[in-house]
């Protein structure tokens, strides 16, 4: 087997020592050991918690989990004969062929000898005489570099909520994310599906198919539109590998990595007619487009009420019991001011005589009993729960490894009013050490790949300049830094993505955690052209010695 596998009989080796340490094996970390060992020649370790490749996408196995951009897009563009090479299935690609797809990219780029699977780092600490990153492992393995790369994705720790009795429950119970590989039986059985986001949107229809009952408890109502999902033809994939260039093109040129432009025109630029003509055709053509409708979906108010209301509109006009229409109703947030969920037959669950719709802002869940989950008005017998509930998204994955850097200074604390970044590409006080897709970057905004592919290609183009110039440490200033949050905040405060006062992009799904608006909103082309910016500088606001 060419992937190593960590081992107990490793406790306290001495340090195995790289050139780099790259924590994550989903796409960015494979990526990033391309790049560090082929493009320059660097000795790199991917180290990888799972026992197999595909990060994310390793651990989503839900029912219906599969990725919300399409596939043609949602893929590297760096290797040409990847792209004549591989073809999806679907316009929305599902986990086992996303997983697929890494492991042909990862064999035919013979990435796997140096991936360490079954390797979950538990500490990082940084050596400010040496510039070197001690990396230390569940099983006692420690690994040494002088460059640390995160590269552990953004919504990799799940947020399973503290319920009161969850311990007493006798049936069983799985968060999403962390979901069994054998699958789960719900034939016959009475399913509790926490949470209506993306992942609860996407689960719940097929759960109706499979389980004898569903009840859906909502907190937030939200705001969905049909994927349109279907086999994608041999026609499309001929068109697809004719078109690469200008589709990756279009993709680096927007907003959201995507490859299609964001209408020019204002939604109250036209008439109401106009308005929902576009509307319809957007609806019917389906997916994460609807948001380009308009210019000011996302920077008008009256603009993205326009927006709301059209939705609003159709989920009345699916579900078929005016009250359960109303309370699938979001009314407390505009549309994609959350993360947009796309569905698949979602809304039409709701028809279904095995599902029910509870609506726990109204009667809130008081604990879960042995039996089930007791809200403030009854009980509801299940046999399984679903936690449907999200991540911490962001800072969690990296707040969870422990990193100690420059002078003992902890990455835990140094976030704890939220996270400081510069670029989202590094922070203060922990030197030599880069994330991928971080706070303060694009990342969960954009198209992830194309995300991925910026940070890493602008990592390996720093660390290529370091090595060249003979510099030994990198460290985001205290200066650029400050000046960075600030834009970041500013980009957001641009948009109306902070009034979602319940968005995970803000923290507020998870109890405690500050209430910072994470990703950068100024858009994915603005934000490489300022990363380039500061390459050609040579690395202005970082400190090089
Ligand atoms: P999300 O979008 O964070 O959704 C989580 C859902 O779970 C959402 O409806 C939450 O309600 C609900 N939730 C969270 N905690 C609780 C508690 N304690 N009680 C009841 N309900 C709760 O996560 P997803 O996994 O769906 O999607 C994450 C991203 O993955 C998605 O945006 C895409 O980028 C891919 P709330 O809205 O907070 O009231």
């Amino acid at each position: 087997m060419a992937i190593k596998e960590s081992t107990a009989s490793a406790v306290n080796a001495a340090p195995r020592q790289f050139d780099a340490i790259i924590i994550g094996a989903g796409f960015s970390g494979l990526y990033q050991l391309h790049k560090l060992r082929d493009d320059l020649g660097l000795n790199a370790v991917v180290l990888e918690k799972a026992d197999g490749i595909g990060g994310t996408w390793y651990w989503n196995r839900y029912p219906g989990a599969r990725c919300d951009s399409e596939s043609y897009y949602y893929c590297y563009s760096f290797n040409k004969e990847i792209e004549q090479e591989w073809s999806w299935s679907e316009r929305y690609p599902e986990h086992p062929e996303i997983r697929k797809y890494l492991n042909f990219v990862a064999d035919k780029l013979d990435l796997k000898r140096n991936v360490s699977l079954n390797t979950e780092v538990t500490s990082a600490t940084f050596d400010d005489a040496e510039n070197i990153w001690t990396v230390q492992t569940r099983s006692g393995e420690i690994f040494s570099a002088p460059f640390l790369i995160t590269a552990v994705g953004c919504l990799s720790t799940a947020n399973i909520p503290k319920m009161k009795g969850l311990e007493t429950f006798e049936g069983q119970w799985y968060h999403t994310g962390l979901w069994p590989h054998e699958g789960v039986n719900f034939a016959g059985k009475r399913v509790g599906q926490i949470g209506t986001g993306s992942t609860g949107i996407q689960a719940a229809p097929v759960i109706a198919e499979e389980a004898k009952h569903l009840t859906v408890f909502q907190r937030t109502a939200n705001y969905s539109i049909p994927a349109r999902n279907g086999p994608v033809t041999t026609e499309d994939v001929r068109h697809t590998r004719e078109n690469y260039d200008e589709i990756w093109r279009l993709a680096r040129a927007g907003t959201n990595g995507h490859p299609f432009t964001i209408s020019a025109q204002s939604a109250l630029s036209v008439s109401d007619a106009e308005r929902q003509d576009i509307y319809e055709k957007a609806w019917e053509r389906g997916g994460l487009r609807f948001r380009a409708s308009f210019s000011d979906v996302l920077q008008n108010a009256d603009a993205n009420l326009t927006a709301s209301n059209f939705l609003r509109s159709k989920i009345k006009e699916v579900v078929k019991d005016p009250a359960i229409a109303e309370m699938l109703t979001p009314y407390d947030h505009g549309f994609a001011t959350k993360r947009p969920p796309i569905d698949s037959g979602y809304f039409e669950a709701f028809n279904r005589d095995n599902v029910l719709l509870v609506d726990i802002k109204a009667e809130p869940i008081v604990e879960i009993t042995p039996r089930g989950i007791r809200t403030a008005k009854r009980e509801y017998e299940l046999d399984i729960i679903v936690f449907a509930t999200g991540f911490d998204a962001l800072t969690g994955p990296l707040v969870n490894l422990n990193i100690c850097g420059s002078n003992g200074a902890k990455l835990k604390d140094e976030w704890s009013a939220g996270p400081r970044t510069y670029l989202g590409l590094q922070s203060p006080k922990f030197p030599n050490l880069f994330t991928i897709t971080g706070p303060g970057s694009p990342s969960v905004l954009c198209n992830m790949p194309i995300a991925i592919e910026q940070h890493v290609n602008w990592i390996t183009d720093c660390i290529r300049a370091m090595r060249a110039n003979g510099q030994k440490r990198i460290e985001a200033d205290v200066d650029s830094t400050e000046k960075w949050v600030a834009h970041v905040n500013e980009a957001a405060d641009a948009t109306l993505l902070p009034m979602a006062s319940s968005s995970w992009y803000l923290g507020a799904n998870v109890p405690g955690k500050p209430r910072v608006f994470m990703p950068y909103a100024g858009g994915f082309a603005r934000y490489a052209a300022i990363c380039d910016d500061v390459a050609q500088s040579g690395y202005r606001g970082f400190s090089l010695s």
